[in-house]
């Protein structure tokens, strides 16, 4: 046997003998089983985009990789799900979760290890405020991409009271950190202009029949019902609401806006009224490539409201990875605390347009906008 040919043989041994590639990992929290699976479901998609162009641009010299845990929207499970993320130490940054009631403990976990946290999701302002309580004894690690419920729920009312012209409201929420914050930011607002709140009730995630309820409310002759909640309770009382034969309009807030909305609701969609954070993307010249890719990735799938945010907040991690979190090039390691600091002083131009951080950990773009269901798709109207 000739010399070269043994040595050629032998080149693909000794190459997978060599240094192994370090693989880094960004963790996706989000709910990938259960009710609002179809939205952990699209937000997952979002960050396997940005994970894809990251290895494909050739900019990092290691491999990225996508590690999707399920929270199943439980926030006993949020934490469990925190801990075995904490525990991976190739993980540089979480990105999640979806549920404000998820996130708000499940960040205290991180900041523990030191983990930074982007949510592209969830809403309630006391995801980030929590870290300037006096009780926050840990690294201030949380950021959040979207705005929040304080700017969205007085936002609708505004709209509701002064564009709508409606005089009185009923407002119904689902008793969850989101869903309860976000229908009060409302009702605070609504009072505050001049509105009357005539009736302000809890239900329970997972209820179905809301009839006896909205009977009371008809009889209390509401202008409009306000909802805070998700589009599984959302979706069932508007189409409840026709078939009670209630002539009041509905509105609700980000987590209904989504297409299952309309699979739920059905033909009493039409006309409701749903904010979200943000410009629409259509609108947005820099989302342009976006939408294009993510139709082109994942043919025939729905855009959940998330998936924009879920993107960028994968970006945005993979970019402090790149630009501060690498603190020995020779061995690949990386540190959390200058990717935690990188994300502090971000300056970021992206598919969304400007982030950049406020102290708490905030997107100081606060755009929220209001869409009316027709022909089932969400229009933007203000
Ligand atoms: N932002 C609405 C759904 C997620 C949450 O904040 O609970």
């Amino acid at each position: 046997m000739k010399k070269s040919f043994v040595l050629a043989s032998l080149l693909p041994l000794l190459a997978a003998c060599g240094p192994k590639e370090k693989t880094f990992r960004v963790a996706l929290a989000v709910p990938l089983t259960g009710d609002i699976a179809a939205m952990g479901e699209g937000m997952k998609r979002g960050a396997e985009l940005a994970v894809k162009e990251a290895n494909a641009s050739g900019r990092f010299k290691f491999k990225v990789e996508l590690r999707p845990f399920d929270d199943r929207a439980d926030p006993k499970e949020a934490v469990n799900v925190a801990n075995q993320i904490v525990s991976d130490a190739n993980i540089s940054a979480v990105i999640g979760h979806l549920n404000s009631g998820c996130s708000i403990p499940a960040a205290q976990v991180y900041a523990k290890a030191g983990l930074p946290m982007i949510t592209p999701a969830a809403t309630n302002p006391k995801l980030t405020q929590q870290q300037l309580e006096p009780s926050w004894k840990w690294v201030k690690n949380v950021f959040r991409v979207n705005t929040t419920d304080d700017v969205q729920g007085q936002f609708a009312a505004r709209f509701a009271f002064k564009k709508l012209k409606l005089g009185s409201v009923a407002v119904i929420h689902d008793k969850t950190p989101y869903g309860q914050g976000l229908a009060e930011e409302f009702e605070k607002e609504f009072k505050k202009l001049g509105g009357a709140v005539k009736s302000f009730d809890g239900i329970a995630v997972g209820d179905k029949d809301f009839k006896a309820l909205l009977t009371r409310i008809k009889s209390l002759k509401p202008a409009a019902i306000y909802f805070g909640g998700i589009y599984n309770e959302g979706g069932l009382i508007a189409k409840q609401m026709k078939e009670t034969g209630m002539q009041a309009e509905f509105l609700s807030g980000d987590a209904c806006f989504s297409p299952e909305f309309f699979k739920v609701a059905g033909s009493a969609a039409e006309g409701r009224y749903v904010t979200n954070v943000g410009v629409p993307p259509e609108r947005l010249a820099s989302a342009k490539d976006f939408l294009t890719n993510y139709r082109a990735t994942f043919p025939g799938k729905d855009m959940q409201p998330y998936d924009p945010y879920t993107y960028e907040a994968t970006h945005i991690a993979l970019l402090a990875l790149e630009k501060a979190g690498i603190s020995d090039p020779a061995s690949n390691a990386f540190d959390r605390t200058k990717i935690i600091e990188f994300l502090r002083t971000l300056k970021y131009d992206g598919v969304l347009g400007r982030t950049e951080f406020d102290e708490k950990g905030d997107t100081r773009n606060k755009a929220v906008t209001v869409y009316l269901a027709k022909a089932g798709i969400f229009n933007p109207v203000e």
